[in-house]
């Protein structure tokens, strides 16, 4: 064990303050890399690691946060990356001695892994690997991996930190309103870092301290691990053109024993805190003793990137979809071979409107590349659903590479005792931090005496441990043949359940269909076995959901075998009780009604599929301006809501707002083109920083509609290109188009720049946040409300120019 670790048992230990802020205070000029003005500022960068330590910190942080190869691409100097952090520990080194740890910061890409993002899980750790093991080279005692946001890219950094160094590692997320930005808890992130190898955990930066006693508590009822929280100075604000964070040194040291208390084992401050927050925090401590949980052990914990489920002895026995699964399925098979992710997603949502609380995915077609498919079907699946996965797969290159995909904790299906499947497999589950499910069988086949499997599950959970994986995280599957070959060998495995659950007291799992295969009423058949291993202990079944029979045997079964406390479940599930957490309304399946609530439905689901097939119905009934307003405008409005009230996360949002531009783009093609009034040139964009189109590109639509040639720059445009393009293309309009608060004010960056350059231009500009008043405000000739709107003052403003 490192000393770092070792201290961390027996003290709690108090961490530095921030960096960014310490360097503007000390000459960084704005706009510049914090981590390449280091090379020429060491004297600055080791006062400021001395200071800290003055203030009396323990751990002192790398200037190191942006210092991989992406961000340094900004500077072009992403050929620095071994130099800069070899060098920024050393410095940090320096300075702490003996008498502090040296943290190797990694801060995130700025890219979120695809499908969100951009980058790939392969090149997330090519750069996280080079800077660790940089940093691990420059002499630091731990790498902390901080203010991640999305717990896939802080999966590929700790994979990289895990696999390319031998130090610890810390794993530290940011929250709003205790979730990620792309909807992580901290009890998600606990699960899937602790089983991913991290050493300590926690949450930084976030809004300050306030809303972080929450988290914290919460991370600390879902892992004994060390845990460690540094948060911003209060939120930052911005005042008379600067950025300010209002928590005093005296207000931030308050908050260090409430954090002590409820288990931290590191407390230190981000953004905004000085050396003084860290000295009145030095002086706050009452004791240095950590404050640990009474000893307890979990269940195994399955998760997606947003939720946790348990499957244990004393938890409601889980319902696992059977049903994308290709072997016995030709729709299946076929959607596979034609990569139709729609038609998956569906059968895969279907399961969980039926009650599955994790998913099975098997992808293996004869002829098919099965890495591929299972990549892919775990992108596609973790999008669109926050069900945990099962990965189906005895392959095992094809297995890593939906390992890599998966951002929560997967259950991989399946080990068994053979030596070549348990020396590939379980090194899998222990890199990637997955549950194990293991067969009983070996190379002799599966044993037929309840005993001989005992002792092949026992080898596994032994082998699993060897591998340093949790015994709660290998789940036994004790295997059923067919009854149509052996009635009565199916009570042989009910048997094993029960001794398995006796003597090891691992999970226990079961793909039960196989016990009715070649019979008639398989329901009835599959129900009754599976009463009857539920009634022997087992604990979750990988089942067809959308037997209703099987749903309710489940049911029935938890509530007599103890499990559902109150009757709680039961209660729900016979219809007798709402349900706890009312379920988002499901589109469903297959030909809706052709109204705009459907497309509302589809949109707010952010179900593309079927969008087509709807509109096509739909235009045969309203016209296509009606449609964009009342059919595609309004749910994104609502999907907007819920975002804000954080009942959605970033991917919901992407793929509504993907949903509606599929919509605007077949209806923008229907447009009635109107008689050509007055001829004219718009150059039209969103501007810098801001990434929303999809009202942009109505207004084009309209324009264009009404015969005017529109220069379309796109989104994200800086207030040089637009002045560019407006002098090349002689325009006698420029439409700005901006959706946040915080890019509204980049209009006015605009404006001026145009003004300045005495451009013949008249400038609209509108978007969601923009008002009337604000456009007046910062010197625009129009607003448009909406599109059409937009189209009036385009032809008011042209009218003018013309008279001028
Ligand atoms: Co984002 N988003 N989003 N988002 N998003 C909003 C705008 C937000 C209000 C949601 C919320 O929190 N309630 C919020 C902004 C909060 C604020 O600043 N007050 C927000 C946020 C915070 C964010 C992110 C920061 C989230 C995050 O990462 N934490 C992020 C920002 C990324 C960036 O820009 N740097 C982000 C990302 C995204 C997606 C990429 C996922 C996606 C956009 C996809 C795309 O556009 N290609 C998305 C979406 C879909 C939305 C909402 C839900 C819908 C926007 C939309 O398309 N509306 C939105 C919530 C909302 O607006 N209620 C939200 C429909 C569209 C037709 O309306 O664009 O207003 P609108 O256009 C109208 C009129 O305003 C006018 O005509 C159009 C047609 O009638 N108009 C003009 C528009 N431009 C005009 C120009 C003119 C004249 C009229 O003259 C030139």
């Amino acid at each position: 064990m490192s000393n770092f670790i070792r201290t961390l048992k027996t003290k709690v230990l108090l961490g530095d303050g921030a960096m960014g802020t310490m360097l503007a205070a000390l000459g960084l000029p704005p706009g510049q890399s914090p981590e390449l003005w280091m090379p020429e500022h060491p004297e600055t960068i080791k006062k400021i690691h001395q200071a800290y330590l003055e203030a009396g910190s323990e751990v002192i942080q790398t200037n190191t946060f942006g210092a991989n190869a992406i961000k340094l691409k900004e500077y072009h100097a992403s050929s620095l990356v071994r130099e800069i952090n070899i060098k920024a520990a050393k410095l940090a080194k320096e300075v702490a001695g003996t008498k502090a740890f040296v943290a190797g910061i990694v801060g995130p890409s700025g890219h979120f892994p695809a499908p969100l993002g951009d980058i790939s899980w392969t090149e997330l750790v090519e750069v996280f690997a080079e800077q660790v093991q940089a940093l691990a080279e420059g002499g630091a005692d731990f790498i902390f991996l901080e203010t991640f946001s999305d717990l896939g890219e802080a999966r590929a950094a700790l994979y990289a930190a895990k696999q390319y160094t031998s130090l610890p590692v810390a794993c530290s997320l940011t929250y709003t309103k205790g979730r990620t930005l792309t909807g992580t808890t901290p009890e998600v992130a606990a699960v899937v870092l602790e089983a991913m190898g991290a050493d300590l955990v926690g949450a930084n930066c976030s809004t300050g301290p306030e809303e972080l006693l929450e988290v914290m508590a919460a991370y600390r009822k879902a892992t004994n691990l060390p845990l460690l929280v540094e948060p911003n100075a209060g939120m930052p604000e911005f005042i008379a053109g600067k950025t300010v964070y209002k928590l005093s040194p005296e207000i931030m040291a308050r908050y260090v024993e409430p954090f002590r208390q409820l288990g931290v084992n590191l407390i230190g401050a981000c953004c905004g805190s000085t050396p003084e927050h860290i000295k009145a925090m030095s002086q706050a401590f009452v004791s240095r003793e950590p404050v640990w949980p009474s000893p307890r052990t979990f269940p195994t914990r399955l998760a997606s990137r947003t939720q946790v489920v348990s499957l244990g002895t004393s938890e409601l026995p889980l319902m696992i979809g059977e049903r994308i699964n290709p072997t016995a399925r030709k729709t299946i098979a076929e959607a596979f071979r034609q990569e139709n992710w729609p038609l998956l997603n569906e059968e895969a949502r279907n399961q969980v409107k039926a009650g599955a609380l994790a998913l099975d995915l098997n992808v293996g077609v004869p002829g098919l590349d099965e890495g591929h498919l299972l990549a892919q079907g775990v992108q596609h699946l973790q999008l669109a659903l926050d069900v945990p996965l099962v990965l189906d797969c005895t392959r095992p290159e094809a297995l890593e590479k939906g390992l890599q995909e998966y951002q929560g904790k997967a259950l991989i299906n399946s080990v068994n005792g053979e030596e070549g499947s348990l020396n590939s497999i379980l090194p899998l589950a222990r890199k990637y931090g997955a549950a194990v499910i293991g067969l009983t069988l070996d190379e002799r086949g599966i044993p037929e005496k309840a005993e001989e499997r005992l002792a092949i599950a026992e080898k596994i959970v032994r082998r699993a441990q060897e591998y340093d994986i949790a015994k709660e995280d290998v789940v036994i599957d004790c295997l059923v043949l067919t009854a149509a070959t052996s009635p009565g060998i199916a009570m042989e495995t009910v048997r094993a359940i029960q001794l398995v659950k006796e003597r090891l007291g691992v999970s226990t799992v079961l793909g039960v269909s196989n016990v009715s295969h070649g019979l008639p009423q398989r329901s009835w058949l599959n129900s009754t076995f599976l009463a009857l291993a539920l009634g022997a202990g087992l604990d979750g079944a990988i089942v067809n959901p959308l037997d209703t029979r099987v749903g309710e045997t489940v049911a029935s079964a938890a509530l007599l075998t103890g499990r559902d406390p109150g009757a709680q479940n039961y209660l729900v599930r016979s219809g007798k009780t709402a349900p706890i957490v009312e379920e988002r309304k499901d589109p469903g399946s297959t030909n809706k009604e052709p109204s705009l609530e459907t497309l509302h439905e589809l949109i707010i689901h952010g179900q593309q599929d079927q969008i087509v097939n709807l509109l096509e119905k739909l235009l045969m009934k309203a016209a296509p301006l009606t449609i964009i307003n009342e059919g595609i405008i309004p749910p994104l409005e609502r999907i907007g809501e819920l975002f804000a009230k954080g009942e959605v996360f970033l991917p919901q949002l992407m793929l509504s707002g993907d949903a509606a531009k599929k919509a605007f783009d077949l209806l923008k093609k229907h447009l009635p083109r109107q008689a050509l009034e007055h001829k004219g040139t718009i150059v039209l964009g969103t501007v810098k920083g801001d990434v929303h189109d999809i009202g942009k590109n109505i207004v084009r639509a309209l324009l264009e509609n009404y015969g005017y040639r529109v220069i379309d720059l796109g989104k994200n445009i800086p207030a040089e290109e637009f002045i560019a393009a407006v002098k090349k293309e002689g325009a006698q309009i420029l439409g700005l188009s901006a959706l946040m608060t915080t890019t509204m004010v980049e209009m006015e960056r605009v404006i001026k720049e145009s003004r300045k350059e005495n451009l013949p231009v008249k400038i609209i500009v509108g978007g969601a946040v923009v008002t009337e008043d604000y456009a007046r405000q910062i010197g625009a000739d129009g607003y448009g409300k909406d599109a059409v709107e937009a189209v009036k003052i385009v032809q008011a403003l042209l009218k003018e120019t013309e008279v001028g």
